[in-house]
């Protein structure tokens, strides 16, 4: 299940310069509007320490992190929806992700052309957010014309009402000017809304493109990005483009040591894929032996049998139990062998949800 982040914003506010950072990949990041217009895509090792403080313990002969996809999307433009700008195709490819990370300027440079002419994140944020609004009613405006027809048919099926009803809902959730997500569905409208491949729907987290000075403490547009996001319940990542592409060019020893000097522990992208990570519901597992550590990826809530299946779909077929422990046990106890003792390794069986952090082993039979 790979699962997948879209970035989105305005033309030209620093998407490709962080995508480049966060994929190390070389998409032309420069300085007009539309430079990108055919999605790029790009795979990122999740960083995770408690997997290194299990390998420094372990010593396996082989490390597998776990990943996600990034993807960096052309800009938009009032009038999107309706096809202004590049339009409808990279809706399109909006639509195909799972969470969204939309980047806003919030950093001053002259020399950086902002299509608007003028550094205003909220004014940016309403344009995006509006044209994306905007393509979802479409999308809404065109079932409901066929889902009214059905629910009022004599023939009627209680699907088709529930279809309708979840139709209504989303629409006048968005008439109203909120992001589908917002809309109060129950589990059998929330099928049909899934169906519709709503780009409010998904979540979104907000980064704000800030320069050096603003890394810290942030500036004056920062602060009215989180006060609207706040409002929304949404999360705000503060980090500067440009600086993280630099960092993410040097060799590792270097980047610590750069890092150092600017009172960083880990570069921002770190904290932006973590964020991101959450945005999905996602939380890692372990696995752990001599011959491998390895990290894997699982949506919060999910038990024990299905943490097997991302392994291998045998291990969830033929799932009898799981022995588990937390990392945080064997930091403190140094050992598996210590956790045991300790009675923290227990067995585990079908019902049990999997904690973020997990070790886990499986025991099945196919
Ligand atoms: N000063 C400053 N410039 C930045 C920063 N991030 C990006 N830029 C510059 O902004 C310009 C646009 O960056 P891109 O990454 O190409 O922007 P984009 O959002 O991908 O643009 P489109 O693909 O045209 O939508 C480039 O000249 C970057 O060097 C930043 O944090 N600070
Ligand atoms: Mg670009």
């Amino acid at each position: 299940m790979p699962l997948n982040v879209g970035i989105v914003g305005l033309p030209n506010v620093g998407k490709s310069t962080i995508f480049n950072a966060l994929t190390s990949a070389k998409a032309q990041a420069a300085n007009y509007p539309f430079c990108t217009i055919d999605p790029n895509v790009g795979v990122v090792q999740v960083p995770d320490a408690r997997m290194e403080k299990i390998v420094k313990l372990v010593k396996p002969n082989s490390i597998v992190s776990t990943t996600m996809e990034f993807i960096d999307i052309a800009g938009i433009v009032e009038g999107a929806s309706k096809g202004e700008g590049l339009g409808n195709q990279f809706l399109g490819h909006i639509r195909a992700t799972d969470a969204i990370l939309h980047v806003v300027r919030c950093f001053a440079d002259p020399e950086v052309v902002h299509v608007a002419g003028k550094v205003s994140p909220l004014d940016d944020i309403d344009v995006i957010n509006t044209e994306l609004l905007l393509a979802d009613l479409e999308t809404v405006e065109k079932r409901a014309v066929k889902a009214e027809k059905a629910a009022k048919s004599p023939a009627a099926t209680a699907a088709v009402k529930t279809e309708f009803a979840a139709i209504q809902k989303l629409r006048a959730v968005l008439n109203a000017g909120k992001p589908a997500r917002t809309a109060e569905l129950d589990d059998d409208e929330r099928l049909i809304a899934r169906d519709l491949f709503l780009i409010t729907m998904k979540p979104m987290l907000y980064v704000a493109n800030v320069d050096e000075a603003g890394i810290a403490d942030g500036n004056e547009w920062t602060r009215l990005v989180e006060q609207r996001a706040a409002e929304e319940g949404s999360e705000v990542v503060r980090i500067c483009g440009a600086m993280e592409a630099e960092i993410a060019q040097l060799e590792p020893s270097e980047r610590q040591e750069f890092l150092a000097e600017i009172g960083l522990e880990e570069p921002g992208l770190n904290r932006l894929i973590h964020a991101a990570y959450r945005l999905l519901g996602l939380i890692t597992y372990f696995t752990s032996g001599v011959q491998e550590v390895r990290a894997w990826t699982i949506k919060r809530g999910t038990r024990a049998p299905g943490a097997a299946g991302v392994i291998h779909s045998d291990f969830e077929r033929g799932f009898i139990k799981a022995d588990a422990y937390h990392c945080d046990d064997l930091f403190t106890y140094g050992s598996e062998q210590a956790v045991k003792e300790k009675g923290l390794l227990k067995s585990e069986g079908k019902e049990y949800v999997v904690r973020d952090g997990d070790i886990l082993f499986f025991k099945f039979n196919v």
